[in-house]
């Protein structure tokens, strides 16, 4: 029977589509759901898929992108094992110092850096957004804030690969990148091979932008940085312009790697300045890295920095500097990792 319930769902559901212009689609199919629009998110690195799963909780319920990429990167910060939040690498004093950083469609953006012993600095930099009139919070100033909006303090522990590789760290205290190390293949989390046993210089970070089902975009960033950094050091990742950027007029990029390279090109506001004088988001990013070698010269052969981006079509795109950067996609239709083009 056509019951009353049942119309108001079905004359929302095309009204909703008709005033989007889109196709209603079929959901996530696990999740047996409807969304409008066309919603998709992606994420830097391994640890995107997992993030991408957590940012799909929202987005794939009619969401918005803001909330979405808020909670994707959560769950990245909350894992233990992995890269990003307390447990990943210290600074060279031995302590874990977290950056992050979000915009919303409205060009609204917060941020936080060199915070210590709060598990979730994505969200204490979405407060910061919305409740400071400021944008960005740093060091003692951002852990008081974070305390003030009832954040709990955390003790700091380190991972046991974390504990494991600063120590190594310590014997040689050098400062060496390794390209790459973000992915779990090349070297961090459960299958690390010996070469990070080697205690050398790393980052870890994930970068996420969305596209809700009503076309509006969003980004996130969270890291802990480079591993062994000098005590204060700040990268790009907490950085608007830098490590993430947002228009919702023209598409959002991130970017992960050598942070101070992608602050020396404001590296993400270039990938959206690229993609609205007419270049796909592939072609955005690679134009950028291509700025980093011109900067950069034989020394670029030496860092890894990569972007990605996605513009306001949904179209996705990226591409680093060195081979093996990857990112996480999901959509209503695919659910995937993506091997990216690079300069070398
Ligand atoms: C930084 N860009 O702090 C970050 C590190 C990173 O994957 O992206 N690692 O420089």
């Amino acid at each position: 029977m056509f019951n009353r319930r049942k119309f108001l769902q079905s004359s929302v559901f095309s009204s909703l589509s008709m005033a989007f212009g889109k196709k209603v689609l079929a959901g996530d199919p696990g999740a047996g759901h409807l969304v409008t629009g066309n919603p998709i998110v992606i994420s830097t690195w391994d640890e995107g898929l997992a993030a991408n799963k957590g940012a799909w909780e929202i987005l794939g319920y009619n969401g918005r992108a803001l909330d979405a990429v808020e909670a994707g990167v959560r769950v990245t910060e909350a894992s233990l094992n992995c890269c990003v939040g307390l447990g990943a690498n210290p600074d060279r004093d031995g302590i874990v110092t977290l950056d992050a950083c979000i915009m919303d469609e409205f060009a609204n953006c917060g941020s936080v850096a060199f915070l210590e012993r709060i598990k979730h600095p994505i969200s204490v930099a979405r407060r910061v957004m919305e409740k400071t009139p400021h944008v960005m919070l740093v060091g003692v100033g951002a852990q008081e804030f974070a305390l003030s909006e009832g954040f709990p303090l955390e003790k700091q522990k380190l991972s046991e690969d974390a504990q494991r590789t600063y120590e190594q760290w310590l014997k040689k205290s050098e400062y060496k990148p390794v390209i790459n190390i973000e992915n779990s293949k090349a070297g961090h989390g459960p299958f690390a091979p010996a070469q990070f046993d080697n205690g050398q210089w790393n980052h870890d970070t994930i970068g996420m932008v969305a596209m809700d089902a009503m076309g509006n975009l969003s980004g996130s960033c969270t890291t802990s940085g480079m591993g062994f950094k000098m005590r204060g050091r700040v990268g790009d990742s907490p950085i608007i312009g830098a490590g993430l950027f947002v228009d919702n007029e023209v598409g959002a990029a991130t970017a992960t790697g050598q942070g101070e390279d992608v602050i020396r090109i404001c590296g993400t506001h270039a990938v959206v300045e690229l993609m609205r004088q007419g270049h796909s988001p592939e072609q955005a990013c690679k134009k950028a890295v291509e700025r980093i070698i011109k900067v950069k010269g034989e020394k670029a052969k030496g860092i890894q920095v990569g972007f990605l981006a996605l513009n306001k079509r949904g179209e996705v795109g990226a591409f680093a500097i060195q081979k093996g950067f990857s990112y996480a996609l999901k959509s209503n239709t695919e659910e995937k990792m993506v091997q990216v083009g690079s300069w070398y």
